[in-house]
C-alpha cells in the first residue's frame, strides 16, 4: 500500500514545491478533475461541512497522495475529496492535517497547503477546533481569524524568502463570510506549539500581546498559503475558554464534545460561506 511508501518530504535533498507538484498530479489521477478552484481544511468540528456544500466528485485516503502521512491520533485516516459546487467551483477538501507538535517538520506540516495551491486553487480555507481568550465567547461559537502570532518560533519560508503578511487573513474573504453570517465575531490566532494546552499564565501573556484565541495550527499553514500566492481565510470554532478564563480545567473529552455539538451548525455556515466565494 502507498501508506507503506516512506514519506518523500523526509528526504532532506526533496523540494517540497516538486512534491507537491507529483502531490497535485496524483490527486487529478484519482479525481479526474484537472484543477481545483478552492481548498478547504477541515479541522475539530468542521468535519460535516464536506457533505454541505456540493457533490462529491471522488473520496480517497489521504495516504494515497504522495507527502501525506497517516495521523498521529488512531482511527481512520484522514481523507481528501474533490467536491463540485452548483457553480461549477471545485473544491478540494482535505480532512488531514499534520500538526506542528508531530515533530515531522514544517515541511510535512505545509504539505497540504501547497498541494491545495498546486491544483491550482487561488483562495484557501483553513479551519480549526481552538480555545477562546475572550470571555463573550462561548464553546461551539465559529470566529473568523483577522490576523495571527506565531510563536512555534518555526517557519514554513526557507531560505531568504521574504513574504508579506499584511492582510494575510484576507479582508474580501472576511467581508464575505460576514454577509453570510452578521454575527461571526473575529480575532487574532495565536499559535502554540502544543500539544500540551497553555497554562493560564501563557494564555494572560498572549491576550497581553493581542491575542484572542489560541491553537496549534493553522498560522504556519497560512504562511505557507501566502507565499504560494493564495488568499486565506480562516475560521476557529472556539471549543473551550483558553486555560484559567473561566477556571476550569481543559479536557480533550470536552474540546471533542462541544465540536460534535457544533458541527452541523458550523458545517453548514461554512458550506454556505464557500458556496459564496468568488475566485479571483
Ligand atoms: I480544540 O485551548 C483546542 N485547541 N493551544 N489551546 C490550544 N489549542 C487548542 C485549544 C486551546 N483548544
Amino acid at each position: 500500500m502507498s501508506s507503506a511508501l516512506p514519506n518523500p518530504l523526509d528526504d532532506p535533498t526533496a523540494v517540497p514545491t516538486e512534491v507537491a507538484a507529483s502531490a497535485a498530479a496524483r490527486i487529478a489521477e484519482l479525481t479526474g478533475v484537472e484543477r481545483h478552484d478552492i481548498a478547504l481544511t477541515l479541522g475539530s468540528g468542521w468535519g460535516k461541512a464536506a457533505e454541505l456544500i456540493g457533490t462529491t466528485v471522488a473520496e480517497f485516503a489521504a495516504t494515497e497522495v504522495p507527502g501525506f502521512s497517516a495521523p498521529v491520533v488512531p482511527g481512520h485516516p484522514g481523507s481528501i475529496r474533490s467536491v463540485v459546487l452548483e457553480s461549477g467551483t471545485h473544491v478540494l477538501v482535505i480532512g488531514a492535517r499534520t500538526h506542528f507538535y508531530e515533530d515531522h517538520g514544517v515541511r510535512r506540516v505545509v504539505h497540504s497547503v501547497r498541494t491545495a495551491a498546486a491544483t491550482g486553487a487561488k483562495v484557501m480555507v483553513l479551519t480549526n477546533g481552538a480555545g477562546g481568550i475572550k470571555r463573550s465567547w462561548h464553546a461551539g461559537q465559529p470566529v473568523l481569524i483577522s490576523d495571527h502570532i506565531n510563536l512555534t518560533a518555526a517557519s514554513p519560508l526557507e531560505g531568504a524568502t521574504f513574504v508579506d503578511l499584511t492582510d494575510l487573513y484576507s479582508a474580501r474573504l472576511r467581508d464575505l463570510a460576514r454577509s453570510v453570517d452578521p454575527s461571526l465575531d473575529e480575532g487574532v490566532y495565536v499559535q502554540f506549539r502544543g500539544p500540551h494546552f497553555e497554562t493560564p499564565a501563557e494564555v494572560q501573556m498572549a491576550k497581553a500581546i493581542g491575542g484572542h484565541i489560541v491553537g496549534m495550527s493553522t498560522a504556519l499553514e497560512a504562511i505557507a498559503a501566502r507565499e504560494a500566492g493564495m488568499e486565506v481565510l480562516g475560521l476557529s470554532l472556539i471549543t473551550n475558554p483558553a486555560a484559567g478564563i473561566t477556571g476550569d480545567a481543559l479536557s480533550h473529552i470536552d474540546v471533542i464534545q462541544a465540536g460534535k455539538v457544533a458541527e452541523p451548525v458550523i458545517s453548514a455556515l461554512l458550506a454556505r460561506i464557500v458556496k459564496e466565494i468568488t475566485v479571483p
